[in-house]
């Protein structure tokens, strides 16, 4: 696979800020691009976003190299990739950058065997997998921390769909929910128009941090979807550790009563069954202690593994999660990604493919997961420009 001409776009994304979309022009003259998405609540570790002016600036750095060039697979893409940076968080080409080519490029090869993506990504990187349950939605339905303007400190509260129940009546079921919520909050506050924060999932204030909690689950109860239907919070504690203590709804608390709280919320809460970044991604010593707690919770990391393969191996080894968050811009390219859920799998931890709070149309994450065969993807509410994902999925997996 050659290509003749590489282009960077500046669009915009759901939060309206700027971001880049990638093109390759392929020798037989057809066009190939990828959007990439931006996260707000990022962990440290995370491969570099440059501004779609830098990224213009990158492109002199890689053109020529790249044009011309013969690629075989998406491995000896990013290797090119990976070589031409050469730093650890991709502080030469942009990680934006770099993803946008890496996904552009697969999407190139991929037509050229007149494959859909995620049979090519299979093809190359997963022929082991035959699994083709179709994944867990995760899906956001109140908004908090670094999404939303109310007075919640936990950034999302997600509906989990469970795998036994046919895709499309998942999320009729979502959207039941989603609604049915829209309409007890307007009630409860006395509003005509309710706001949302970045993900869709509503934002209005709440009397403490727990109270969504109790809502979602007395819903789900009362729609009769209580065997369908689990309930999960992405923490984001990153966003209220203070050095060494957590600043939950006001409070100041050690890790060691967070632990208790998330007990708390486990006993009081029977479809809880999920926690994305408890702490805050340099307290192992709290994750260690909430796995041993409670090992019957899916403890998942985001903020604390970064998909990045070598992270992920060290927190599964030292016990501190056994699920986690892939984001392909948390890293760069598709082929470490793709080693991240390697690393993820041999050490029998759950595999969520995530969006990011700033979206855009592509859908690459539903191939990726699709591609794995993904325990589960994190896509936001069933609303606006998350609903594309939700289209994706439908049209891949349901036929
Ligand atoms: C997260 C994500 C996506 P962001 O924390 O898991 O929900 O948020 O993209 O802002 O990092
Ligand atoms: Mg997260």
């Amino acid at each position: 696979m050659r290509f003749k001409n590489i282009f960077v776009k500046e669009i915009l994304d759901s939060r309206s800020e700027p971001t880049i979309e990638v093109c390759l022009l392929s020798d037989d003259d057809k066009n190939f691009c990828a959007q990439i998405p931006s996260g707000k609540s990022r962990g440290a570790n995370e491969a570099s976003v440059f501004s779609p002016d830098r990224v213009k600036k990158s492109l002199e750095n890689v053109k020529q190299e790249l044009i011309g060039k013969n690629f075989n697979s998406t491995e000896e893409l990013d290797a090119f990739l990976l070589k031409t940076d050469n730093t650890p968080k991709k502080e030469k080409l942009g990680g934006n950058f770099i993803l946008g080519i890496s996904i552009a490029g697969a999407r190139a090869m991929a037509a050229e065997y007149k494959q859909e993506l995620w049979q090519f990504l299979r093809d190359e990187f997963f022929k082991e997998n035959n699994k083709e349950n179709s994944p867990l939605i995760f899906s956001n339905l109140i908004n908090g921390g670094a999404h939303a303007k109310n007075n919640l400190s936990i950034q999302e509260y997600l509906v989990v769909t469970e795998t036994n129940t046919n895709l499309k009546e998942s999320i009729e079921n979502l959207k039941t929910i989603y609604n049915a919520l829209g309409n007890e909050l307007k009630k409860s506050g006395q509003l005509d128009e309710l706001p949302l924060g970045d993900e869709g999932g509503f934002s209005t204030n709440f009397n403490d941090d727990f109270q969504p909690l109790k809502i979602l689950e007395h819903l789900i109860v009362a729609l009769g979807f209580e065997d369908k239907m689990k309930l999960g919070l992405d923490v984001a504690a990153n966003n209220f550790y203070q050095q060494n203590y957590y600043k939950l709804g006001g409070k100041k608390l050690s890790a060691e009563d967070l632990v208790k709280i998330y007990q708390e919320y486990f006993s009081k809460i029977n479809l809880l069954f999920s926690l994305e970044d408890p702490f805050a991604e340099t307290d192992f010593e709290a994750f260690r202690k909430l796995r041993l707690r409670m090992p019957d919770a899916l403890i998942i990391g985001d903020d604390l593994t970064t998909t990045n393969p070598k992270t992920i191996r060290e927190s599964a080894e030292k016990g501190l999660i056994n699920g986690v968050i892939i984001k392909p811009n948390q890293i760069g390219t598709i082929t470490e990604t793709i080693l991240a859920i390697k690393a993820a799998r041999s050490n029998n931890l759950k595999v969520i493919i995530s969006h990011r709070s700033g979206e855009t149309d592509d859908v690459f994450i539903i191939q990726l997961a699709k591609a794995c065969g993904a325990d589960g993807v994190k896509i936001g509410a069933p609303v606006r420009e998350r609903l594309l994902k939700f289209g994706e999925l439908i049209r891949i997996y349901q036929n």
